[in-house]
C-alpha cells in the first residue's frame, strides 16, 4: 500500500513536469516570434533548401519541392534565428549538415577543407574557430538545431556552409549579405 501511494506521487510529479514543461515551450514560441526566423533544410544533393521564397532571402534552383537558398538579407546587427533541419534516411555518418556562419575575412576554402579531418570537433576546425560567428550541431536525418545570432555590425557579404565533408565542395554554401 506504502509503495503504492510511492508510485502514485511519483506519477502525479511527473504528470505535473510534463504539463509545466509543455506551458515553458509554448510560452517561449510567443516570446519569440519577434525574431526573423529562416527554416533551412539539410538536403541529400548537399544543399541548403528552403520550402518557399521569402522576403530577404533569394534563391536558386529548385530541389524536389524546395527551392536552393542563395543568399540571406540581413541589416546590421539585426537579430536573426536559423532553423536547421536534416531531411535524409541515409544514417548520419553518410549524411548530416550544419550551418556554420564565417566572418568576411575567412579563407573558406581553407576551413572547409581542415574541417574534413575535424570529426572530433563536429567537423570543424579546432584551430580556425575564430573564422566562426555561429554555428548549428551537427545534425543528422530528422534532427534539427535552432540559432540566434545578432548579424554582424560591418556591412559586407559573410559566407555559410556545412563543413559535413565534401558538401561544401558539393555547393552547400550560400552568403550572408549584411547592407
Ligand atoms: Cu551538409
Amino acid at each position: 500500500m506504502k509503495n503504492t501511494m510511492k508510485w502514485t506521487s511519483l506519477l502525479g510529479l511527473v504528470l505535473t513536469l510534463m504539463v509545466f514543461t509543455a506551458c515553458g515551450g509554448g510560452e517561449q514560441i510567443q516570446t519569440t516570434d519577434t525574431v526573423r526566423t529562416i527554416n533551412i533544410i539539410g538536403a541529400d544533393e548537399m544543399k541548403f533548401v528552403v520550402a518557399e521564397a521569402a522576403e530577404g532571402i533569394t534563391t536558386g534552383d529548385q530541389y524536389g519541392a524546395n527551392f536552393k537558398l542563395e543568399t540571406i538579407l540581413a541589416a546590421p546587427g539585426e537579430e536573426l534565428r536559423v532553423n536547421l533541419s536534416t531531411n535524409s534516411a541515409l544514417p548520419a555518418i553518410a549524411m548530416s549538415h550544419n550551418f556554420v556562419l564565417l566572418t568576411a575575412d575567412a579563407d573558406v576554402d581553407a576551413f572547409a577543407n581542415a574541417s574534413i579531418s575535424a570529426r572530433d570537433n563536429g567537423y570543424l576546425a579546432p584551430d580556425m574557430m575564430d573564422w566562426v560567428i555561429v554555428h548549428t550541431a551537427m545534425l543528422g536525418g530528422g534532427e534539427s538545431d535552432s540559432i540566434t545570432f545578432t548579424a554582424p555590425l560591418e556591412p559586407g557579404e559573410y559566407t555559410f556552409i556545412c563543413s559535413f565533408p565534401g558538401h561544401y565542395a558539393g555547393g552547400m554554401v550560400g552568403k550572408l549579405i549584411v547592407q
